[in-house]
């Protein structure tokens, strides 16, 4: 096991990602930070640091000084967010990631994980089943900095032999820490109000279709792809990876099979046009036959486990 150091350790992912290494390798071996200068309450156990990924000093500092050799970098602004403020966003996604990147190329950091999302595809992409190469014209900055990203990761694996690894996730649904600002957060927003107040006002239309995953199998995702032997590894930009596919009048059925009161409407916003350039879902043969990828989670369990473990 490798000193580890998540950085936006206290957002959605960071949260479960930083438990799961900690099970696995022992909480003093995985440091996480965040840009929140409280330690986040789920990570209490275990220590934590106060890091804005923008002070490149600082985290250079840290990372050399405390022989970090592995990076989880997590902190960005996602898809609705940056578009509120994209020259910011651009700054956040971008800066953050060459400050990671070259510190590998100079030899202090051994492994990056960065993760890309589905929000690198565009209108001009094919929706469904999208394969992993591809028309590729993202029309959000989040799309942008994420495309951006996956070219300067390849760049810097080929030109620099940097062991940098990267999933393209889909919308990600879990109960342990809210979702942070994106397209697909209606997913988890309506688990919360249909325990709360037994009704939801979706901000998508009824059959908008999008690719989604359970946070569980995301985090296996991650630490399989990061324990794969790198020969193994031929995409060297980021994985298409694959979880299931629903509209949100399914997920509201889904929902109405334990809560049949259940009711749902739907008033679109500025986010209908995002959901609407993005893919419906993937095609993930390259994990598969790269690293044996399989999904876990149907919408049925996700349903399940959302609804027995909200904890209002
Ligand atoms: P999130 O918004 O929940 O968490 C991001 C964390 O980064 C927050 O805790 C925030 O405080 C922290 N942060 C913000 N600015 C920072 C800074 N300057 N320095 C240090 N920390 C800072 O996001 P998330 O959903 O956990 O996403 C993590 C990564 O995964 C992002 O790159 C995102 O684009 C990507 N991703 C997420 C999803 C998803 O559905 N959650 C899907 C695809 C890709
Ligand atoms: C978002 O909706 O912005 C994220 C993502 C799919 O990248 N959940």
């Amino acid at each position: 096991m490798r000193k580890t150091l998540i950085i936006g350790a206290g957002g959605q992912i960071g949260t479960e990602l930083t438990l799961a290494l900690r099970k696995k390798w022992g909480k003093d071996q995985v440091i996480a930070s965040d840009i929140k200068t409280e330690k986040p309450t789920n990570l209490s156990e275990g220590p934590y640091v106060a890091l804005d990924i923008l002070n490149r000093d600082a985290v250079r500092e840290f990372i050399i000084n405390e022989k970090i050799e592995t990076v989880y970098l997590l902190a960005a602004l996602l898809s609705a967010t940056a578009e509120k403020q994209p020259d910011f966003a651009w700054k956040l996604n971008m800066e953050g990631l060459f400050t990671i990147l070259d510190l590998a190329k100079e030899g202090y950091l051994k492994q990056i994980f960065w993760p890309s999302s589905i929000a690198v595809f565009g209108p001009t992409t094919p929706r469904d089943h999208t394969p992993q190469f591809t028309v590729m014209e993202p029309s959000t900055v989040y799309g942008i900095s994420k495309q951006a990203g996956e070219r300067w990761c390849e760049y810097y694996n080929q030109r620099y032999q940097v062991d940098v690894r990267s999933l393209r996730y889909p919308g990600l649904i879990s109960y342990k820490s809210p979702p942070g600002g994106g397209t697909t957060d209606y997913a988890v927003d309506i688990f919360y109000q249909a325990k709360k107040s037994g009704s939801y006002e979706c901000f998508l239309s009824e059959d908008t279709a999008l690719p989604m995953m359970f946070m569980d199998d995301a985090i296996r995702a991650t630490i399989e792809l990061m324990e794969a032997p790198r020969e193994q590894l031929r995409i060297k930009s980021s994985y298409n990876l694959g979880g299931i596919s629903f509209t949100p009048k399914e997920i509201a059925a889904s929902i109405q099979e334990h809560m049949p009161e259940f009711t749902i409407r739907y008033a679109p916003d500025f986010r209908q046009a995002i959901a609407d350039s993005w893919p419906k879902s993937i095609d993930d043969s390259y994990a598969q036959s790269d690293w044996n990828w399989k999904s876990e989670y149907n919408l049925s369990d996700l349903t399940q486990e959302m609804l027995e473990n909200i904890d209002l």
